[in-house]
C-alpha cells in the first residue's frame, strides 16, 4: 500500500510562503521509488516550484533554462486536431479469426485460425472538434489497425454502412458544410444549421446516408453497441491470383441500442464524456466489448446482377442479397495508457493493406487512399509517423527509405538503395510480396460519373420502409428537429422536395410539423425509384438483445430508505449481467431505515435518470416527501418515464412518481418483483411513447 508521507527538504532554498501560498501540500508525494525530476537534457531540477528571479521582487532572468525548457515545451504540446472525426476514444485488443477464408485470399490475418492479432480500434464522432460532446446526433467512425504478421492493415470505416457523396472531389465542401459556419463558429458538432442542409438539398446522392443519419443509429446508447461497416467493396485475392469482391461488416455481441433524442439531449448536459467514460468503465472493470467480423463475398457476374452498383458507396448490398459469413470477432480488452499517445497520435489509412486484399475501383475509396497520408503528415508533422510506436507494425519491417524530421531510426552502413552489391544483409523485394489484382481498365479518361450510380432515391425508400413504425416516427421527428433549425425556408422546402421521392408519408409528415401550407414541388428523379424489398436487418430496435448485459441500472435512495429492497434490485440486476450505481442526495450516503450507511455512487444533481438503462426508486415516505421538494428528484421519475425506461418502486417510490405526476403503466413495476423489473429493463417502453410525446 502506497502512503502519503513528506519528502526530505534538504533542497528548501525555495520560498516557504510561495509554496504554501501555491498548494500547501506541494510536498506531499505518494510512497515509492521517485526518479530525479530533470530538464530534457537530463539536468537533475532543485526547485520546480520557483523561477529564477533577480530579487525577490524583480524580474524574473532571461537564463533561467529550467523555465524556458518547461514553457517551451509546453507551448508546443498541441498537434492539429483532426479536420474529422477529432473527438474520439480509442482501445486495444485482438482479433481472432474462427473460419478461413484461404479459398479466397492469401492474407494470413483472414486464414489462419485460432491466431490472435493484436488491433486498436478506435471509434469516433465526425463533425465536432476534439472537445466537443460525445453525443451528438453524427456518424460514428469505427477505424481498426490490426498489427498482423505482414504489415499493418487498417479497416477504417463507420457505423452506417453507407456514405453521403460518390466522389471524393466533393468531401472538402460536405465537411465544410457540417461543420461549423465559418463566420459564427457554431455549431460545434451538429448538423441541424442550414449550411448543412443547403449542401445536402443540392446532393440528392445524400438522400440514402440522410435516412441512416436521421435514424437512431446515430444516437447510440454506448459505443460497445454500435455496428461497423468497411463501406467500400475491397478485393480479395487467393494464392491462384483469382479476385472476388468482398464488404466488411462489424456485428456488436451487446446487440444494438440507441438513445431517444430527449434523452441524448440531455446526457450531452449530464456528461460530455458520456460514451468515453461508458467504455473506459466496462473495459477497466474486465466487461470487454466484442465484435463478430463478417463478410458479404461476392463476384464481378453476381454484382452486374445487382439492381445497384455495388462501387457507388451510397449503396448497400441488404443481407438479404448477399447473407453475411462470419469469420472471426475482435475483443477490447485494454485502455491507453496514455490518450496522446494512442488515441491521439494513431494514424489510419484506408490505403493501409496486406498482401491479399486489394482496393476496389469505389471511387470514394480511391479518393481516400492518399487523404489520410496526406492529413498525418501535417497532423503529425513529419513522414516518419509510423514510427510512434502506436502506428508502428509489429511485425519486422525494413526499407531504404531514409532520414526525415523526428528520425528515431539510426540505420548503419553505406548501403541505402535497393538494389545493391555491397550489402549482404539490406532488404530485398520477396515473392510473397503485395501485388494488385489482375484487372483490365479500358475506356475513355474524363471527369465522369458512371450512370449507374443515378439512382439516388430507390435504397433511402428501401431503408425507410424497412424500419418499424416508432423508428420511422423518429425519422421524422429527426428531420423535423434538423429542418426546423434551418432559418433558409427554401431550403427546408427543397428538402421535403426530396423526402417526397422517398416516400409521400414521411414527406408529408415533415411538411405538417413544419407548418407548410403547400407540399413543395419533388425534384424529378434521373432514374425512376425501384420498389426494393424491405430488409428487416437495417433496423436498430429489431437488434436489441433481450439482455442487461452492458447496461446500467441507477437506485435512487434517500435516508430511511429500505436497504434490503434496494441490495436485492442491486443484486438481481448484477446477476442479469448489469452494472448498478446508487444514487442519493448526498454522495457519502444515506441512513436506511436500519440505521446502517449506504454510499452512494452519485449524488442526485449529477447523476440523473438519463445515465441509466432503467431505474428503482426506493424510499421510505418521509424520503419521498424530502424529495418531492427537489427538482432533481421530480426530473429523475419524469425523465426515466419520458424515456421508455422500466422503473421499479416500493411504496415510497411509488408516492414520488404520484408527486411528480408519473401514471404507472406495464414498464412501471413493484420492487418486490425484481424478475418482473428485471425483464422490463432489458427492453424500452415503446408503448408509451405516444404518451409522452407527439410524434409527427
Ligand atoms: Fe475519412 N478521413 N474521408 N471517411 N475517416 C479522415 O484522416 C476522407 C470517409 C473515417 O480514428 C481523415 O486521419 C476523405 C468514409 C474515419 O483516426 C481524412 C473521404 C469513411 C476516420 C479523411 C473520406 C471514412 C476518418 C481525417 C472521401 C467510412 C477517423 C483525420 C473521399 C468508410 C480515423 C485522418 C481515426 C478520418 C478523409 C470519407 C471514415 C481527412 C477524403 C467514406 C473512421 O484524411
Amino acid at each position: 500500500m502506497n502512503k502519503i508521507k513528506k519528502t526530505t527538504m534538504s533542497h528548501k532554498e525555495i520560498n516557504k510562503d510561495d509554496s504554501l501560498a501555491a498548494g500547501g501540500e506541494l510536498h506531499q508525494t505518494i510512497g515509492g521509488e521517485h526518479p530525479k525530476l530533470t530538464t530534457n537534457q537530463g539536468v537533475p531540477i532543485s526547485d520546480n516550484q520557483n523561477s529564477l528571479k533577480a530579487n525577490p521582487h524583480g524580474p524574473t532572468l532571461g537564463e533561467d533554462f529550467i523555465l524556458r525548457d518547461k514553457i517551451t515545451h509546453f507551448d508546443h504540446e498541441r498537434i492539429p486536431e483532426r479536420i474529422v472525426h477529432a473527438r474520439a476514444t480509442g482501445v486495444h485488443g485482438y482479433f481472432e479469426l474462427t473460419e478461413s477464408l484461404e479459398q479466397f485470399t492469401t492474407a494470413k490475418i483472414l486464414t489462419e485460425v485460432g491466431e490472435k492479432t493484436p488491433v486498436f480500434t478506435r471509434i469516433s464522432t465526425v463533425a465536432g472538434g476534439a472537445g466537443s460532446v460525445d453525443t451528438p446526433r453524427d456518424i460514428r467512425g469505427f477505424a481498426v489497425k490490426f498489427y498482423t504478421k505482414e504489415g499493418n492493415w487498417d479497416l477504417v470505416g463507420n457505423n452506417i454502412p453507407v456514405f453521403f457523396i460518390q466522389d471524393a472531389i466533393k468531401f472538402p465542401d460536405l465537411i465544410h458544410a457540417v461543420k461549423m459556419e465559418p463566420d459564427r463558429g457554431f455549431p460545434q458538432s451538429a448538423s441541424a444549421h442550414d449550411t448543412f442542409w443547403d449542401f445536402i438539398s443540392l446532393t440528392p446522392e445524400s438522400m440514402h446516408t440522410i435516412m441512416w443519419v436521421m435514424s437512431d443509429r446515430t444516437l447510440p446508447r454506448s459505443l460497445r453497441m454500435i455496428e461497423g461497416f468497411g463501406v467500400h467493396s475491397f478485393r480479395l485475392i487467393n494464392a491462384a491470383g483469382d479476385s472476388i469482391f468482398v464488404k466488411f461488416h462489424w456485428r456488436p455481441k451487446l446487440g444494438l441500442q440507441s438513445t431517444i433524442w430527449n434523452e441524448t439531449v440531455k446526457i450531452s448536459g449530464a456528461d460530455q464524456d458520456f460514451h468515453r467514460r461508458d467504455m473506459f468503465e466496462a473495459v477497466t472493470a474486465g466487461n470487454f466489448p466484442e465484435w463478430e467480423l463478417s463478410v458479404q463475398l461476392f463476384t464481378q457476374k453476381e454484382a452486374d446482377a445487382f439492381p445497384f452498383d455495388h462501387l457507388d458507396p451510397t449503396k448497400l448490398i441488404p443481407e438479404e442479397l448477399v447473407p453475411l459469413k462470419a469469420i472471426g470477432r475482435m475483443v477490447l480488452n485494454r485502455m491507453p495508457d496514455n490518450f496522446f499517445a494512442e488515441t491521439e497520435q494513431v494514424a489510419y489509412c484506408p490505403a493501409n493493406i496486406v498482401p491479399g486484399i486489394d482496393f476496389s475501383n469505389d471511387p470514394l475509396l480511391q479518393g481516400r487512399l492518399f487523404s489520410y497520408h496526406d492529413t498525418q503528415l501535417s497532423r503529425l508533422g513529419s513522414p516518419n509517423f509510423n514510427q510512434i510506436p502506436i502506428n508502428a507494425p509489429k511485425c519486422p519491417f525494413s526499407n531504404q527509405q531514409r532520414d526525415g524530421q523526428m528520425q528515431m531510426e539510426q540505420p548503419s552502413g553505406r548501403v541505402s538503395y535497393e538494389p545493391n552489391t555491397l550489402s549482404k544483409t539490406s532488404p530485398r523485394e520477396t515473392p510473397d510480396g503485395f501485388r494488385s489484382a489482375k484487372v483490365t481498365e479500358t475506356g475513355e479518361k474524363g471527369r465522369i460519373r458512371s450512370e449507374s450510380f443515378a439512382d439516388h432515391y430507390s435504397q433511402a425508400r428501401m431503408f425507410y420502409l424497412s424500419q418499424t413504425s416508432y423508428e420511422q416516427a423518429h425519422i421524422a421527428s429527426a428531420l423535423v428537429f434538423e429542418l426546423s433549425k434551418v432559418e433558409h425556408i427554401h431550403i427546408r422546402e427543397a428538402i421535403v422536395g426530396h423526402l417526397r421521392n422517398i416516400n409521400e408519408d414521411l414527406a408529408k409528415r415533415v411538411a405538417q410539423e413544419l407548418g407548410f401550407d403547400k407540399m413543395p414541388e419533388a425534384p424529378v428523379p434521373v432514374m425512376p425509384v425501384q420498389d426494393m424489398d424491405p430488409s428487416p436487418a437495417l433496423q436498430t430496435m429489431g437488434k436489441m438483445k433481450d439482455t442487461l448485459e452492458g447496461r446500467m441500472i441507477g437506485i435512487l435512495i434517500a435516508d430511511g430508505s429500505d436497504g434490503a429492497v434496494v441490495k436485492r434490485i442491486k443484486n438481481a440486476s448484477v446477476a442479469a449481467g448489469a452494472s448498478v450505481k446508487i444514487v442519493a442526495p448526498k454522495v457519502g450516503g444515506a441512513i436506511l431505515a436500519d440505521g446502517s450507511k449506504m454510499v452512494a455512487d452519485g449524488q442526485l444533481a449529477g447523476t440523473p435518470s438519463v445515465l441509466f438503462d432503467a431505474v428503482a426508486v426506493i424510499l421510505s415516505e418521509e424520503g419521498a416527501m424530502l424529495l418531492s421538494k427537489e427538482s432533481d428528484a421530480i426530473d429523475f421519475v419524469k425523465d426515466a418515464f419520458a424515456h421508455l425506461k422500466a422503473i421499479a418502486v416500493d411504496n415510497g417510490g411509488q408516492k414520488l412518481l404520484e408527486i411528480a405526476k408519473v401514471e404507472r403503466d406495464g414498464g412501471i413495476v413493484a420492487a418486490e418483483d425484481k424478475d418482473l423489473f428485471i425483464s422490463a429493463a432489458k427492453t424500452r417502453q415503446w408503448n408509451r411513447e405516444k404518451s409522452v410525446r407527439k410524434l409527427p
